[in-house]
């Protein structure tokens, strides 16, 4: 009985490691929108960018994209395909355009179509650092366009064109492109665009890994199963103690309970 209270206790440990593992996302997003102006923020507008490759790396905390098939680094519009984003209220001077309102003529990032031929089609931000803020120039939002926040290789958080505008159905003028600015409260350092339909494209992305705190982050799996066998292994010791010193009181009870319940 005790041993199995013991891996009880192991478990809802993980468990509450689990749990924790979800984010608040706090989202800000409008036609003319602007990118955060904090202290630290990194503007990335991606135009000197093709296939898969690391950019912006004179930043220590640089992004590296991937590409998988059949997401792409294009420019302008492909019927049925991919349309630029609009930049609007010069939001893109930020990052080097010093467009008022207008198509963008930059190169920007689209997801192509997950499913079918490419069921893994997806650009992929990955990070060196790890990040509680994100800025993107959003265009031609979709409702079927998903947006998923990573901490390793953990999902903290995702969200979808339906949370960034009122009725996202493709537009491609002015009124179809938004700026959205993410808070996250647990800390990410990979983000993943993809699209069941065509598609997800964005460009002129800011982050800051200035207010990551060094906390929060989700331990990797293989971490997690150490440490769960660790305290596991901890609990063990501490019940063979109560085993030679007689029965459970009353605090260890109301100890497990408390982690049981978290
Ligand atoms: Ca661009
Ligand atoms: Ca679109």
């Amino acid at each position: 009985m005790k041993l199995r209270i013991v891996a009880i206790v192991a478990f809802a440990v993980a468990l509450s490691q689990c749990v924790s593992a979800n984010a608040a996302l706090t989202i800000v997003s409008a036609v003319g929108g602007q990118p955060s102006t904090a202290p630290g923020v990194k503007y990335v507008n991606f135009d000197f960018l093709s296939g898969d490759l690391a950019y912006d790396t004179t930043n220590a905390d640089y992004i590296t994209v991937g590409l998988k098939p059949d997401a792409a680094v294009v420019s302008g519009s492909a019927s049925g395909l991919y349309a630029a984003p609009y930049l609007s209220s010069s939001n893109g001077v930020l990052f080097g355009d010093n467009t008022v309102s207008g198509v963008d003529k930059t190169p920007y990032l689209t997801s192509g179509k997950e499913g079918g031929s490419y069921p893994d089609a997806a650009v992929t931000l990955t990070f060196t650092a790890y990040q509680k803020y994100l800025g993107l120039l959003w265009g031609s939002v979709d409702s079927y366009n998903t947006l998923e926040f990573f901490s390793g290789s953990t999902l903290v958080g995702s969200i979808t064109g339906a949370q960034v505008l009122a009725n996202p159905n493709g537009d491609q003028g002015l009124y179809g492109t938004v700026y959205v600015n993410i808070d996250s409260t647990v800390p990410f350092n990979k983000v993943v665009a993809s699209s069941s339909e065509y598609a997800f494209e964005f460009d002129n992305v800011a982050y800051n890994s200035a207010n990551y705190d060094g906390t929060g982050a989700v331990p990797e799996p293989a971490t997690l199963a150490i440490w769960s066998i660790f305290g596991a292994g901890a609990a063990g010791v501490a019940a063979a103690r109560r085993r030679r010193r007689g029965r459970w009181s009353d605090a260890d009870r109301q100890a497990i309970y408390h982690v049981i319940d978290r």
